[in-house]
């Protein structure tokens, strides 16, 4: 007899959606282990200065309550960290949910038991729980990518990572260096330059940023509230489960006028919509490079020094095939005069010495440095457990790139869903909206195993290959595999390169998955 129906791992906003849903709305006994000491997963852990969510708060955010929806108020247009991991601990609160977390305790292996049907989970304090049902709740963005620098041990100074900030430091008046000019990095970059005395930017491969244009949240709020509904809903069917204009013109058939119209306005609004205003730009390489010569031309406008403003620029990769970041005044740091930016390209790190860094341009000394060199994303998390069922290891499975069904399960891995897993639109959507659609699936598939009393549920394989082609050549007729970007798992070394993320949209993921799942298509139930 298992000792829970369903154990949880994770307590993000995934694993504390799905708690609920399970718990509370159909009476499964469901724990959730989490690593930390609280709830919030991502917005637990980055809590370097300057974390924001780079999608606006009324939509990342939950929909399932209309009373949580209608109590909650954010106070910004995109909401720092700080504000996000009281909004997960509100929730916590408000439904109860912590009496059935486990916190502080990191699941290590899961073992499938095929006569009993349920999975022994171990936990690194050598304990071990059976459950009938597994859900990796695991996040996307949860493994941090620590690439090691010769000498790194040797640095007198703080070395920091952004996923595993230190609280209470003070960088006023330090020699601050921050490696990565990813999402973090653009951040953190951004919010310390004002307070450093100097601050040197290591930079591999230029981000495109699109202004936030950040502000008080009142006013959307009030607009959105009396029809909450309706505003989700629209989101659902969208292309990136947030609210975009999808033009339906491609770039490449308007005027170079009618062009810079567009883009004028999507610059206007700000956040990560530039892409969709044509529905050419994620696939033909001219309509791309039109879009990313506008983002340059921004770039040149904002940066005084033309020789920083190149190199800033990204000339390697289409727009939008790395993921683009959504910055608060980024490009006009390097305007300060305490700000200076080393392109790696030309000058490799050689080594960090006791002092700083050495390049082969010359040394650096510093007091801290700040490494916002990203994760292994989408597997790692996964693969980071010793998961095993029939004599094998899913990492070993996934070895040349994740197998899933729907990203949801994976043949050979019975009772194991994953929320947002790999082939599933998660990081290329509104993770909310992402994370809602799969925690009501799986709920809803228990409930229907339960009252037809069913044990096992695994997808077939031909179902599962099927899916794994589709994913890979959706992705091979958009620019997004052009990229070496970590939805290809190009900054793991030694990680196979495969595109991570299903490239097909949200609304029309929803579509399949429902449509598939209708009478259990692709799945043996037993
Ligand atoms: P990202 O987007 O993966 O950014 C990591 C950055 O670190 C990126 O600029 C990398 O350059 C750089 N990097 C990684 N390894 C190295 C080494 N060895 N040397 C120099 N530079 C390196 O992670 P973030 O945390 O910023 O953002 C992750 C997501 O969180 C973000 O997209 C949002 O969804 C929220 P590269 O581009 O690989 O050349």
């Amino acid at each position: 007899m298992s000792q829970h129906d369903v154990i949880i791992i994770g307590a993000g906003f995934s694993g504390m959606y799905q708690l609920y849903t399970l718990r509370d709305q159909l009476g499964f006994d469901a724990l959730v282990i989490e690593a930390g000491d609280d709830v919030g997963g991502t917005w637990y852990w980055n809590r370097y200065p300057g974390a924001r969510v780079d999608i606006q708060s009324i939509e990342y955010s939950y929909s399932f309550s209309e009373e949580l929806q209608q109590e909650w108020d954010w106070t910004e247009r995109y909401s720092a960290q700080p504000e996000i991991r009281a909004y997960a601990e509100h929730v916590a609160d408000r439904f109860d949910l912590r009496r059935d977390i486990l916190f502080g305790t990191r699941v290590t292996a899961l073992d499938w038991d095929e006569s009993a049907t349920e999975w022994t989970v171990t936990t690194a304090d050598g304990q071990t729980r059976t459950a009938r049902f597994v859900i990796a709740a695991t996040g996307c963005l949860s493994v941090p990518s620590r690439p090691r620098f010769a000498g790194m041990d040797d640095f007198e100074g703080d070395l920091y990572w952004t996923s595993e900030y230190p609280q209470g430091t003070d960088l006023s008046g330090k020699r601050v260096a921050v490696i990565g000019t990813g999402s973090s990095g653009l951040q953190v970059i951004t919010a310390v330059a004002p307070e450093v005395a100097d601050l040197t930017v290591f930079q591999r491969t230029p981000s495109y940023a699109i202004p936030a244009h950040n502000e008080p949240a009142d006013a959307r709020l009030a607009a959105v509230r009396p029809d909450y509904e309706s505003f989700r809903e629209a989101s659902r069917a969208s292309l990136l489960g947030f609210q975009c204009v999808e033009g339906a013109i491609p770039v490449l058939e308007l005027t170079e006028d009618a062009a810079r119209v567009e883009l004028d306005s999507a610059w206007a609004e700000g956040g990560l919509c530039l892409n969709t205003r044509f529905p050419d730009a994620g696939t033909d390489p001219a309509a791309n490079a039109v879009v990313a010569e506008y983002a340059r031309g921004q770039i040149r406008a904002k940066v005084t020094d033309p020789v920083v403003a190149e190199k800033l620029s990204p000339r390697t990769y289409p727009i939008g095939s790395k993921r683009m970041c959504v910055d608060t005044g980024y490009y006009e740091t390097y305007n300060r005069p305490n700000v200076h930016l080393v392109d790696l390209r030309e000058t490799p790190i050689e080594r960090f010495t006791p002092t700083g860094i050495a390049t082969m341009s010359g040394d650096y000394a510093f007091d801290v440095i700040i490494m916002a060199t990203g994760f292994d994303a989408m597997t790692g998390a996964l693969n980071a457990i010793d998961i095993r069922a029939g004599g094998q290891r899913l990492a070993d499975k996934w070895a040349h790139g994740p197998r899933t069904y729907l990203g949801l399960m994976s043949h050979g891995f019975p009772n194991l869903f994953t929320v947002t897993g790999p082939q599933s639109p998660s990081v290329l959507s509104n993770m909310m909206t992402s994370i809602e659609f799969h925690v009501e699936w799986i709920a809803d598939t228990l409930k229907y195993l339960r009252e037809n009393d069913i044990q096992r549920i695994e997808p077939d394989l031909d179902a599962e290959d099927n899916w794994v082609r589709t994913n890979n050549d959706l992705a091979n007729l958009t620019l997004m595999p052009q990229a070496a970007s970590w939805y290809m798992g190009a900054n793991i070394p030694g990680k196979e390169q495969v595109f991570l993320p299903f490239v097909g949209g949200v609304g029309l993921y929803r579509q399949v998955v429902q449509g598939m799942t209708l009478n259990h298509h692709g799945f043996e139930l037993a």
